[in-house]
């Protein structure tokens, strides 16, 4: 399945780069200290150019942005109009609360998306790169977790998309979609 519509906001996956795909705002896969890396957070840095890292060096919060965190940025070159920088755990074997931490990071950004009048959300997978988490969980916590915003927040958002770079994540969110109200959307 690659469409579904939860309280009236299409959630669609998707394979790609996500710097190509035009959105309102587009979520980056950022660590806590707000500095770029490697991943899809270098690559949006990359489409992006230098006036993202700019202004992350003018609102960078002192101790960084927290896990489950995230914080709004221009889009600069890329064909959106905010970037939301969301910290995801690094995966540590399950017992330190990953679970709630990648739950938040997707809220925390819908939350800032709406703040800005965003009608569209793109999302990587977060944290199921360098940070290890494994892909099957993170895509049911991730789906749980914009389903409940969305139905806690309904006609906010029109669309939520998962742009996803290989076809074993994207098999993953699609079955995360697929089970979503039946039980099969939890972690
Ligand atoms: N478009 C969509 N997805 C992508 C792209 C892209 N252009 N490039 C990679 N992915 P990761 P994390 C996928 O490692 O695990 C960085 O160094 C990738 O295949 O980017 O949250 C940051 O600075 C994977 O499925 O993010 C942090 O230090 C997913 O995006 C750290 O990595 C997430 O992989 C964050 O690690």
């Amino acid at each position: 399945m690659m469409e579904r519509a939860v309280a009236g906001t299409k959630i669609r996956m998707m394979k790609g780069d996500i710097t190509r795909i035009p959105v309102d705002v587009m979520v980056n896969a950022a660590n806590s200290d707000l500095v770029g890396g490697g991943g899809v957070d270098g690559a949006i840095h990359r489409a992006g150019g230098p006036a993202i890292m700019l202004e992350l060096n003018r609102i960078r919060p002192k101790n960084g942005c927290p896990t489950g965190g995230a914080v709004v940025t221009t889009a600069g070159d890329l064909p959106a109009k905010f970037v939301v920088h969301a910290v995801g755990p690094v995966w540590r074997g399950g017992r330190f609360q990953e679970d709630l931490d990648l739950a938040s990071a997707y809220a925390t950004s819908l939350d800032l998306a709406c703040a800005r009048g965003a009608r569209t959300v793109s999302f990587p997978s977060i944290s199921t790169g360098a940070y290890g988490y494994p892909v099957h969980k993170a895509a049911g916590v991730a789906l749980s977790a914009v389903a409940g915003f969305l139905e806690s927040r309904p006609g906010c958002l029109a669309g939520v998309f998962f742009v996803l770079f290989d076809e074993d994540t994207l098999k993953a969110y699609q079955k995360a979609l697929a089970g979503l109200g039946s039980g099969g959307g939890s972690p």
